[in-house]
């Protein structure tokens, strides 16, 4: 087993990783930045180290403070979390160099994956269904028109490095597409460095399917379901469930195998998820793999009872994954709201500060993963995520009713959160019905009155 793991990262992740450190017997090493020395995680974990100022390219994205504090502390392993340094091949290579285990896939996975087009080929070379689309990337402008009217209009130009929609352009035809071909690459160049892109099909209202996979250092893969991603907001997760309500148990048999079949093409080991884009007649296309524990695991946890990050704790230690296939088995429904400190009635803009009195939900079928308490301030530097709600139990129905109970309950006062309009969504009968896709947000901000959720 590890004996210490330091934890590159801040926030709820970083407390939900000292818990499964905690649970398994191993020590836990925190670093902070000077702006999280009240935080819980310092709080909580053995030891902290602080690796730098406020801002997170200043701390939390630092490799060589952070494998530093490692070796400074004797930490035997590194989990990265989410965000930050989770998919920085570079990273992963050094703690490996300086014989400290990263907690994750190998720097080739990563790299082979963080490369959209070279995931779109590993996808077809394991026989995984894409979207119609270039073989590729498209590098010059002539190539890339005679390939989108290959392809058929309406075409999506995605940046290669892609992510968070950045360099990402829609067009419906030719005159269109030359324009937003150039546009894609001159903002991928800007905030990638890298302007390369490639082509796809465009679908027009799919939902965003993503299949939780587990893989050890034998060659063992599993699947653990999926979730339905679909309800975003600006390529922000808001809602998360599982499972998703249009998935039938036979698409979600194929595409859990299909996962798993790309994964072992490739050795995988860790926790990742494959994501696809789902149309209307429930015809899946694969679209991207991400190698690092994500935001909404908690949702798998909850409706199969298997715990990601301690599973991952042991995969890095080298053990064989705990679960077989036939023993994985969804016996529940959860849904997740992310409580974001922001301003629904000003165009959602971030809103840190001191949280003066806070009171989490609690009861039967809630878990409330968060790092926030009664004076705690939210600084301005990090992501505005406070806290995950998930709700859950025997079926949708009673999931959504607990998730409206529960954010009824929610006394977060001094800052402004998005409570209100997840609250305004969790009642809505669009989506009670399950009929919500990735238009969703966008929709629903058009239809419902303003008041409704401010
Ligand atoms: C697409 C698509 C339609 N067709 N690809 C958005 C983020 C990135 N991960 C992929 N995205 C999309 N890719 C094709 N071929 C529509 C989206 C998309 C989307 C996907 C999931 C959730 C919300 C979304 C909102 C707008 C566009």
């Amino acid at each position: 087993m590890l004996k210490k793991v330091l934890i590159a990262n801040r926030g709820e992740i970083a407390l939900r990783i000292v818990r499964a450190c905690n649970e398994l017997g191993i020590k836990t090493l925190a670093v902070y930045s000077e702006a999280d020395e009240q935080s819980l995680h310092v709080q909580l974990a053995d030891e902290a180290i602080c690796i730098g100022p406020a801002a997170g390219n200043l701390s939390y994205l630092k490799a060589d403070r952070i494998i530093a504090a490692a070796e400074i502390a004797d930490a035997d392993g590194i989990h990265p979390g989410y965000g930050f340094l989770a998919e920085n091949a570079d990273f992963a290579e050094q703690c490996g160099e300086c014989g400290i285990k990263f907690i994750g896939p190998g720097a080739e996975a990563i790299i082979n994956f963080g490369d959209k087009a070279k995931a779109r080929d590993m996808a077809v070379k394991a026989n995984v269904p894409v979207i119609p689309g270039s073989d590729g990337t498209v590098d010059n402008e002539e190539d890339a028109i005679a390939t989108a009217k290959k392809i058929g209009f309406p075409v999506i130009i995605k940046a290669v490095a892609g992510g968070g929609g950045k360099g990402m352009r829609t067009a419906h035809n030719a005159v269109a597409f030359v324009k937003e071909y150039n546009n894609a690459r001159n903002e991928a160049e800007k905030a990638f460095g890298n302007g390369a892109v490639y082509l796809e099909r465009f679908l027009d209202a799919p939902r965003h399917i993503e299949i939780q996979l587990l893989g050890d250092q034998h060659g063992n893969v599993i699947h653990l379901g999926e979730r339905d991603c679909s309800i975003q907001r600006r390529h922000q997760k808001v809602i998360e469930e599982a499972p998703s309500p249009f998935i039938s148990d036979k698409i979600r048999k194929k595409m859990g195998e299909d996962a798993v079949k790309l994964a072992k093409s490739v050795n995988y080991e860790g926790a990742g998820t494959v994501e696809f884009l789902v149309d209307e007649n429930g015809e899946y296309f694969f679209i991207e793999m991400n190698t690092r524990i994500q935001v909404e695991h908690g949702v798998t946890e909850e409706v199969t009872g298997v715990d990601l990050v301690k599973e991952q704790l042991l995969i890095a230690a080298g053990q064989k994954l705990s679960y077989k296939q036939e023993d994985i088995k969804i016996t529940k429904h959860c849904i997740e709201c992310r409580v974001c400190a922001e301003d629904p009635g000003r165009n959602f803009a971030p809103c840190p500060g001191e949280i003066t009195l806070y009171y989490s939900p609690g009861g039967h079928g809630v878990r409330i993963d968060s790092h926030c308490y009664s004076g705690y301030t939210i600084p301005p530097y990090y992501d505005s995520m406070i806290a995950k709600v998930m709700t859950f139990g025997r079926t949708r129905e009673l999931a959504l009713d607990r998730m409206d109970r529960a954010l009824g309950e929610y006394l977060i006062r001094g800052i402004k959160t998005n409570i209100p309009f997840s609250r305004a969504i969790i009642r809505d009968p669009i989506f009670r019905e399950g009929k919500a896709t990735t238009k969703y947000i966008e929709e629903f901000i058009e239809r419902v009155p303003k008041d409704l959720y401010t």
